[in-house]
């Protein structure tokens, strides 16, 4: 049996085909996931299926009200057997999601998605809850979005792509190197992605870097890692003072990138190049930063 979602929401049309289509999709139809999703009006009271209610203290808007989402989540998690789900209520003053926590997720038997509207969910439900089963309030980002669905389908895409077998065998999650740990994903972790290239070899008069047609494994591999410090360093700077053990390829393309080397060193004395490719053996030394993004897999 694979892993259980359920998601609760006044927009139940919004999940329709998000999880009827790609790599969800196709985990559901193999069992590997599988989904229920609920309209919150079911549990309302009265006849105009009330769900919110103006906010105590004052200010805009209008607030979820406890007493449906109460009655909602103990129907669609009964109190036997303890422990079962974990409810995730996604909130702009969450936890940040994370790539470790999809990890997480991703061994869970159950996750009940409570998606809120308006200004949010009564504070007293996620107290509620919280006496009877794990509940965690994750955002996504910090921006604002104007309800929990698109950040519920995020995480849960997130989480279907760390399901064993769910990725196919393009691309393992384990050489995911947002986590990854296995042989290029280590050397690449805590890196963003590098820029990636397909047929024709020119297009519009661009062509395609000639490292990657040359079949040296090597080179390409340090192409790619030089690229990904050049990008991370440009987009994240926080990630490049997050790595360790740069060798000195790497510092010498940090320093390019405008790292000074002081900075670099200061944290992290230089270590010498490994032979031919200059990349780090696979495990060697390189800290998790955490953060990993390449490998994307092919299972669109
Ligand atoms: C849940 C209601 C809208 C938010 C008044 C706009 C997550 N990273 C994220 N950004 N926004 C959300 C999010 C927004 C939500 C709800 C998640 C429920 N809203 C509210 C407070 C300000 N409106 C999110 N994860």
């Amino acid at each position: 049996m694979g892993l259980r979602v359920d998601i609760v929401t006044i927009f139940p049309e919004y999940f329709a085909s998000p999880l009827g289509v790609s790599l969800i999709g196709k985990a559901a139809v193999r069992g590997d996931i599988e989904f229920g999703v609920h309209d919150l009006r079911r549990w309302a009271r009265d006849v105009h299926h009330t769900v919110d209610d103006m906010p105590f203290g004052g200010g805009p808007g209008m607030v979820m009200k406890p007493d449906v989402w109460g009655d909602a989540l103990d129907e669609i998690i009964p109190a036997e057997p303890p422990g079962a789900a974990r409810l995730v209520v996604p909130t702009p003053s969450g936890v940040p999601f994370s790539r470790d926590m999809a990890a997480r997720y991703a061994t869970e038997p159950r996750l009940v998605f409570a998606c809120g509207r308006y200004e949010g969910i009564d504070g007293r439900v996620a107290e509620a809850m919280r006496a009877r089963m794990p509940v965690d309030e994750v955002s996504i980002g910090d921006y604002v979005l104007a309800g929990g669905e698109a950040a519920a389908l995020v995480m849960i895409e997130a989480v279907a792509r760390l399901l064993p077998g769910v990725l196919g065998n393009a691309s393992s999650a384990g050489d995911d190197s947002f986590g990854g740990d296995e042989g290029l994903a280590v050397a690449m972790r805590g890196l963003l992605e590098g820029p990636v290239y397909t047929r024709p070899r020119a297009w519009r008069e661009r062509e395609v870097p000639e490292v990657l047609l040359s079949g040296n494994h090597a080179a390409i591999a340090r192409w790619r890692r030089d690229m990904a410090l050049r990008r991370t360093a440009a987009h994240r700077p926080d990630l490049i003072r997050a790595l360790r053990d740069l060798d000195r390829r790497d510092q010498q393309v940090l320093a390019e990138a405008g790292f000074t080397a002081g900075e670099q060193a200061a944290a992290h004395p230089p270590r010498p190049a490994a032979s031919g490719s200059g990349l780090p053996a696979a495990g060697e030394g390189l800290p998790a930063a955490g953060f990993p993004v390449s490998g994307e897999d092919m299972a669109h």
